[in-house]
């Protein structure tokens, strides 16, 4: 007769979802954007307003307030909360949160009365907080790596080479851009571990899910490297967290939320990154399948039973809360790009749709790369627009360019994964589009569905805090009872690939590989090829 919360605090939004797991329910579902609903903190999609195009840095202050306005909305929900058993969350990955020595206790005696905003602000060394859209950082990245003895012994120790998003090379360049207010710092917390940490009312750990998205832990021994750590910054060791199994109980909800929302005394389970939450959330308790998340940013991640690293250095190996490791690959234009094409054109999502419907498989060879920001996979640091065969007014030839180029990008970079994909569970805002999904289904060979519950990272919160709390109880379940009814397709969203297209979608990644070598000056110019390649869609039937 229990009820577990997941709370997501993610770039643009906060959502929560209260599961009754008696029952294998969703009870409860709300979200909050940001930008609409906290509108003093004069965010954009989230992030302040930038001083820089890569400069990207949000509140800590804002995502406290959301985090308060969320539970007083699960307060009010109407359901019976003294059944209320535990609480984790989940946070966009890679940003940090810098505390000073106050704040270790103070966050045991905020005053019920008062929101938090106003009472953690004094608390803060560092009033802003950078985020993984932050890409400012090559400098310090170039300095931990040698200092580490090369890009190989970083990926080799932490799961990834130095990304300028990264929590290490963020935290560099703060201690060399403003060198007292880092000595202030007493803790350097992650989104999540700053989340649960409020919620507890006392430090939290960090776990091994977002611990690796910070260039600083060893992913086979789930310690802080210590090379890492000492290349980063000075006297670091002592500024950050403890690092915990993701299924940690950190303590319960402190009497600050009991009081002010009437809440009962229950377990706060450590917080973990987005990623990792999703991978529960999506039922990838099992090596073999995969995940496609279309958000703020793509991502494709799967489970791994071992630790294997991307020889080419784009993709990530994070620690996954089932004890495993999980793989992935970001690439920041995702959301981000599509509304970008629909907002220059004029289109609504649903003449978006019509476009991508009314053109053929293969966009009779416009290849059209939507590098809008500085892209993470492949790695580019100016952002920049590449068009092949396509001429800059076409409106059906860039909503087809974008996705298809996105799909053969996420398809491409994740082969390092080495699985063998045959089904893909799409999550995330961009998700219910089918269109978009049979795009997907195509280039990757594989059947895809969407998911019942679509916020996978809430959803995977609650999961977690479900599964640790038995455990913590002496009873603990195993994951796929866990996620059984509760992370199920859709079965009639299922979009078959259709074989034919796929092979044409061979033969056009390998164009898209050309394209993309050249855009990064690193190829020959791939004009011809295209021009082959879109005669050869012009005879393409039965889509
Ligand atoms: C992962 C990454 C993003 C963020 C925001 O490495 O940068 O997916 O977690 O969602």
């Amino acid at each position: 007769m229990s009820y577990y919360l997941g709370v997501d605090s993610s770039t643009q939004s906060l959502t929560a979802i209260l599961i009754d797991a008696d029952a294998r329910r969703v009870v409860f579902q709300s979200s909050l954007s940001f930008d609409e609903t906290l509108p003093q903190y004069g965010t954009e999609h989230g992030v302040l307003p930038r001083s820089a195009p890569d400069v990207a840095v949000s509140s800590p202050l804002m995502w406290a307030d959301a985090l308060d306005l969320m539970i007083g909305r699960v307060a009010a929900s109407g359901h019976d909360l003294s059944r209320l058993a535990a609480i984790s969350g989940s946070a966009q990955q890679h940003g940090s949160v810098y505390l000073n020595a106050r704040a270790v206790h103070a966050l045991t005696g905020l005053d019920p009365s008062r929101g938090p905003a106003e009472q953690l602000a004094p608390l803060l060394s560092r009033p802003v907080s950078p985020i993984w859209m932050d890409s400012s950082t090559g400098e310090e990245c170039a300095e931990i790596t040698a200092a580490v003895g090369g890009a190989e012994a970083l990926a080799r120790h932490t799961g990834s080479r130095a990304f300028e998003r990264f929590t290490g090379p963020q935290i560099r360049k703060f201690s060399k851009q403003d060198r007292p207010a880092y000595d202030a710092t007493a803790r350097v917390h992650l989104v999540s571990s700053f989340m649960a940490s409020l919620l507890a009312g006392a430090e939290a750990p960090i776990d091994p899910g977002d611990g690796a998205g910070m260039n600083l832990m060893d992913l086979a021994s789930t310690s802080w490297w210590m090379a890492a750590v000492h290349a980063t910054a000075p006297d670091l060791a002592n500024k950050l967290p403890a690092l915990a199994p993701s299924s940690t109980v950190v303590g319960t909800l402190s009497s600050y939320w009991r009081r002010r929302h009437g809440l009962p005394a229950a377990r706060v389970i450590a917080w973990s990154g987005d990623n990792p939450c999703s991978l529960i959330g999506t039922g990838l308790v099992r090596e073999g399948r995969v995940a496609v998340s279309l958000g703020t940013s793509d991502v494709i991640f799967g489970l791994l039973r071992e630790p294997r690293v991307d020889p080419t250095g784009t993709g990530h190996v994070f620690g996954a809360p089932t004890g495993d490791f999980m793989g992935l690959t970001v690439f920041k234009n995702g959301s981000l790009a599509r509304e970008r094409v629909r907002d220059e054109f004029g289109l609504t999502w649903s003449e978006f749709s019509r476009a991508l419907g009314e053109t053929p498989p293969g966009n009779i060879g416009r290849i059209f790369l939507p590098w809008y920001e500085p892209e993470i996979t492949p790695p580019v640091a100016t952002p920049g627009l590449h068009r092949y065969g396509l001429s800059p007014d076409d409106a059906p030839g860039h909503v087809r360019g974008v996705i298809e180029s996105q799909m053969m990008a996420i398809a491409r970079h994740s082969h390092w994964m080495q699985v063998n994909v045959d089904t893909i569970y799409a999550t995330g805002g961009a998700s219910a589009n089918l269109q978009i999904l049979q795009v997907m289904a195509d280039v990757f060979n594989a059947d895809v569905y969407q998911l019942q519950v679509e916020s996978s990272a809430a959803l995977g919160a609650a999961l977690r805090a479900w599964h640790a709390d038995l455990a913590a109880s002496g009873t603990p379940m195993e994951w796929g009872n866990i996620i059984a009814g509760l992370v199920e397709p859709v079965m009639e969203s299922r979009r078959r690939p259709r074989g034919s297209l796929h092979d044409h979608y061979a033969d056009l990644m390998r164009v898209h590989a050309a394209c993309e070598a050249h855009a990064l000056g690193k190829g020959p110019d791939p004009s011809d090829w295209v021009r082959e390649m879109g005669a050869r869609t012009q005879e393409l039937g039965g889509w």
